[in-house]
């Protein structure tokens, strides 16, 4: 048995589970009208209704409890103390840094990290201005009309969803384009629609050495200099954003062009960093600063408000409850904000990246289920497809809803009826359809006796389906940057109830060693892979390949 589960809170939540059935969340409302008004936190403009998950008074009062058992507090202070938290690769999870004020103090060991972090706001600031403004020219003299951001993962997923999501108070008129495929669509899409003489790429690598961003940004490179007849043109309309200067270099983008962050920074945490460059270039610099302040807002509340109203503690405990006691493999985001549509996609790598783990920080194995699969997709559409097994599979599926409350357009009548979509689909979750109730529907519908026999198994929903309701005020900077943020923390915390470190990406490695090797084998003139460098599959699809490269030519 593991230590998380010797700890006294997860015996006796254990103990709860096994020896009473669930609470029927009907009957919890019924019997305490302030249960919905309780159950919920708010801050920095959002609110969380968690009265909707199988949760009664014992066991929230237990999940509080193994907050303090795993000393939450102790790992918060050494996050923000700077210490290398992320211990298999000996660094610090300084994010929080990158959006905390100018007067701020942080350091990693004798390092002054917030000068650090505001030179490069700074520069990225002046850089944008000019861009935006029309004072940086292309390499013919005319101002920038398109940025194409070439990255992937951590250096594409951010700076993508933060784009799409405040589209609406974009005000430069520059068009974002975001590359991060290698199969060579994307990238061609993006040459058909940017005029090369008025195109900014952003190369954003941490690392530098990525091969699909390395091979994008070699096209687009290619396709550049070839359109504008002239190698000089690199300067005027390549920038990286990087922690390798030397690598930045090699590939021809002059340092003064770059931008840089640090190691401490993770991939999934960047957007705060230079790595949000693009999100500058299109909102601003002052709303990229309202991004960071919302961030920052919510860092403060997590690190100060006690757990029953902290909202990614809350956030992280309930999922906990699903994941360990509800047997729940999956978690669904559904936003119910066209702007939000890539939030699933990010906030998937922030947790199945940084929680997808089996062994603790010892290196032992964790002994418990860790970060569930996470998906979605904005959740109008979701409705008309996958919400059917959410209401009536045989897998719980707990799901966050979130909401805008100010729909800040003129379209408000439209943004009604998606909202109304929102709370009836959480309180269809919740409720179901009994077999009295399906019934008397069929009944008061005309239906025969036998006809009803035959569909009512299909027709009751059984609900105590356990969701949780984030309403944001208005979808604004700030607000998105404190959104992002509590799910940044959300995640931190389950990685210390689960004793594994949130900030590595080990499993992400294999992938990439293999990919090169076997990129080698894939040329037709290349030697044969020996028989024991890959199991039959492999080979066979490694050998269809180069067969297809042989009779194409
Ligand atoms: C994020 C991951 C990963 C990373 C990409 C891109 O936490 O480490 O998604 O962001 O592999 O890496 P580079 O920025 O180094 O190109």
């Amino acid at each position: 048995m593991s230590k998380l589960e010797q700890l006294p809170a997860w015996r006796a939540l254990q103990a709860r589970r096994t020896a009473h059935p669930l609470p029927v969340l009907r009957t919890l409302f019924r019997n305490d009208p302030a249960r919905a008004a309780r159950m919920q936190a708010s801050a920095c403009g959002i609110t969380l209704d968690y009265s909707k998950n199988l949760l009664g008074e014992d066991e929230f009062a237990l999940l509080l409890a193994l907050v303090d058992e795993v000393g939450l507090a102790a790992r918060v202070q050494a996050m923000f103390a700077g210490e290398r938290i992320n211990s298999t690769e000996a660094r610090a999870a300084l994010h929080v840094a990158l959006r905390s004020p100018a007067d701020a103090r942080w350091a990693v060991g004798e390092v002054d990290v917030a000068a650090e972090v505001h030179a490069v706001l700074t520069r990225m600031r002046a850089f944008c201005e000019r861009v935006r403004s029309g004072e940086w020219r292309g390499h013919r003299g005319g101002h920038i009309t398109d940025v194409v951001n070439i990255g992937i993962g951590g250096s594409d997923l951010g700076p993508a969803m933060v784009c799409e999501a405040l589209a609406d108070c974009a005000d430069s008129g520059l068009r974002m384009h975001f590359v991060s495929n290698v199969d060579g669509v994307q990238i061609r899409d993006v040459m058909r629609r940017c005029p090369p003489e008025s195109t900014l790429f952003v190369v954003a690598s941490k690392t530098f050495t990525t091969q699909e961003t390395l091979a994008n940004a070699h096209a687009a490179r290619a396709w550049l200099v070839g359109a504008l007849g002239d190698e000089a043109a690199v300067g005027a309309h390549f920038v990286a954003v990087s922690t390798n200067a030397a690598a930045v270099e090699a590939f021809g983008i002059d340092s003064a062009n770059m931008f840089g962050f640090w190691d401490w920074v993770g991939g999934r945490f960047s957007l705060w960093s230079a790595i949000g460059l693009p999100i500058m270039l299109a909102l601003g610099p002052a709303r990229f600063d309202a991004l960071l302040a919302g961030a920052h807002a919510m860092d403060e509340h997590f690190r100060s408000a006690p757990a029953a109203l902290n909202l990614p503690v809350l956030m992280a405990l309930i999922g906990i409850w699903n994941v360990n006691f509800l047997d729940a493999s999956s978690q669904l985001i559904a936003p119910y904000h066209q702007r939000l549509h890539r939030l699933p996609a990010y906030l998937q790598q922030l947790d199945m990246e940084s929680n997808g783990k089996s062994v603790r920080h010892d290196g032992a194995p964790v002994g418990v289920r860790t970060a569930p699969v996470l998906w979605g997709e904005q959740g109008i559409n979701g409705q008309h497809a996958y919400f059917q097994l959410v209401h009536q599979g045989t897998q719980p599926v707990p799901v966050d809803f979130i909401g805008v409350l100010d729909a800040g357009r003129e379209d408000e009548g439209l943004h009604r009826i998606a909202f109304a979509n929102l709370v009836a689909q959480a309180e269809a979750l919740m409720r179901g359809r009994s077999a009295d109730e399906a019934e008397a529907e069929m009944c008061a519908a005309g239906l025969p006796a036998a006809r009803i026999r035959a569909l009512l198994p299909h027709r009751v929903f059984s609900g105590n389906r356990p969701s949780n309701t984030l309403l944001l005020e208005r979808l604004d900077p700030f607000m998105l940057g404190a959104l992002i943020a509590a799910y940044e923390h959300r995640t931190f915390v389950q990685g210390v109830i689960w004793d594994i470190n949130s900030f590595d990406q080990w499993g992400v490695e294999l992938g990439k060693q293999l990919a090169a090797r076997v990129l080698g084998e894939l040329d037709p003139l290349a030697p044969q892979a020996g028989e024991d460098a890959h199991d039959a599959s492999t080979r066979g699809l490694v050998e269809r390949y180069r067969a297809h490269l042989r009779s194409s030519v």
